[in-house]
């Protein structure tokens, strides 16, 4: 049986949300499944869209590797390599985020967060675009060129969850500049032009600032502070570290695990259709507590409580929350809509059933329930093309979410729980070779004899 980690009187935020809402047997039988290991910490594990087949594999250090998740094989070389671009001197910095372009199968172009080894701190935060190889989609072109440049004051909450949303733009989260509590309220500042504890929004399409070599990016023209006071970039503001989130493809709904200081950690929604410049508080509220510093009025009504929110001081200890990853994948049909997230101290692993109506429904920690290796460490959370979950460790070890008993068929092309003429159809019309494409189940770029077999095997 799962945890019921809302029955616990220490999650007073939630005891509203948690009242009936049996969700029994949904998410029994979860495990975790030791895919690769990469040669250190994990920062980021994104697919391309339209590639079935690679994750692309952010290591710290300033490589981007490429893993045959098929095959569970690594590429020989990355598919990109800054480490001498970046500088890597302290903990969080580094290669720390990785989008890419919606129609990056036509035009090869992907984004990346990382520190610079210049700037007045100890290494500003630039976004750099870049180009895959013209004629070899396992490799990119080393040299890229400056979208954005953010100056950080100190070496950590450097943020740098990147995705796309449904208009085409870029949403990209930034920390708050670090260094405790004692400097400014960056996250509350909408004028300081430094884009510090928010959300931001751009256009990587256009360019709104031909003359200035650093910033290379249009305003979307329905960003909230377009045409009124506050930097144009900005989607939405107070945030602490919002290292990790997602966004639902089917809803548009975007989560963020937002790093705490010592007491709260807080995973956000940010529901579609809200207007921009959403408010989640930091730094005046750490989750629902009120901090006393200054920035913003704890009793203000715009400020947007946590999704959920959990404390340190419990039996495991608990530090920083890693991931908000909406579950849309194939395999588990009942996990659809969940939002699975971990803590870094922990190692536990939560799942958040909820809609936008009625908030949080449940917290189910299934730490104890899940089979196959424990976490340790965890860093960042992802997904392949087809939203399987997957979480990356300090240590390098890649973990995927899997059912403890596989029910899907391989034979099943299309995920529509059925082995028919549809999946035959798939296989016979994309016969041959194949990049990326999802008919090629076993990952050898070839949608051959075998993946007929396998769809014979399975029929029904
Ligand atoms: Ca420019
Ligand atoms: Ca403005
Ligand atoms: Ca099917
Ligand atoms: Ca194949």
């Amino acid at each position: 049986m799962s945890r019921f980690v809302c029955g616990l009187s220490v999650f007073f935020v939630l005891l509203t949300a948690c009242a009936g809402q049996a969700y029994a047997g949904v998410v029994e039988g979860l495990a975790l499944d030791e895919i690769a290991v990469a040669d250190g910490p994990v920062t980021r594990i994104v697919a391309a869209p339209g590639d079935d087949t690679r994750l692309f594999i952010c290591v710290r250090d300033g490589q981007i590797l490429i893993l045959n998740r098929k095959t569970q094989v690594w590429n020989d070389d990355p598919f990109l390599d800054i480490s001498d671009q970046i500088t890597t001197q302290y903990g969080e910095q580094g290669l720390l985020g990785l989008a890419f372009h919606p129609d990056y199968q036509n035009n090869g172009r992907f984004f990346v967060w990382s520190t610079l080894p210049e700037g007045d701190g100890p290494g500003d935060t630039v976004l750099m675009e870049f180009l895959r190889d013209g004629d070899d989609p396992d490799y990119a072109e080393e040299q890229g060129e400056r979208v954005l440049v953010v100056a950080q004051p100190a070496q950590h909450h450097h943020g740098g969850w990147m995705a796309f949303d449904g208009d085409g733009y870029l949403l990209l989260t930034t920390g708050d500049g670090g260094g405790g509590n004692g400097g400014p309220p960056r996250a509350q500042n909408i004028t300081d032009g430094r884009l510090l504890g928010k959300m931001i929004r751009i256009d990587v399409d256009g360019d709104d600032f031909p003359t200035d070599p650093t910033r290379n990016y249009s305003i979307p023209p329905d960003n909230p502070f377009v045409d009124v006071e506050g930097d144009d970039e900005i989607w939405a503001i107070g945030f602490r570290n919002p290292w990790d989130g997602s966004i639902d493809p089917e809803t548009g709904d975007i989560f963020i695990g937002d790093v705490g200081k010592s007491s709260w950690e807080e995973v956000d929604v940010l529901i579609s259709g809200t207007p921009g410049a959403a408010n989640y508080g930091w730094r005046c509220l750490e989750a629902s507590d009120c901090t006393g510093y200054s920035g913003c009025e704890c009793d203000d009504a715009a400020l947007i409580a946590p999704l959920w929110a959990y404390e340190h001081s419990l039996e495991p200890e608990r530090c920083s929350v890693i991931g908000a990853q909406v579950y849309r994948g194939c395999s588990m049909p009942s996990m659809q809509g969940l939002v699975v997230t971990t803590d870094m101290c922990s190692n536990e692993l939560f799942l958040l059933d909820w809609s936008p109506a009625e908030g949080l429904h449940e917290v189910l920690n299934m730490t104890d329930d899940l089979g196959g290796p424990s976490m340790s460490i965890p860093t960042v959370l992802g997904t392949d093309a087809r939203g399987e979950v997957y979480i990356g460790q300090f240590h390098g070890v890649i973990l995927k979410l899997v059912p403890a008993k596989p029910t899907q068929k391989q034979g099943d092309i299309n995920c529509d729980g059925a082995v028919d003429v549809t999946d035959l159809l798939l296989v016979i019309g994309a016969w041959g070779s194949c990049d990326g494409c999802m008919e090629d189940v076993d990952g050898d770029h070839q949608v051959a004899v075998a993946e007929l077999l396998l769809v014979i095997a399975d029929w029904g």
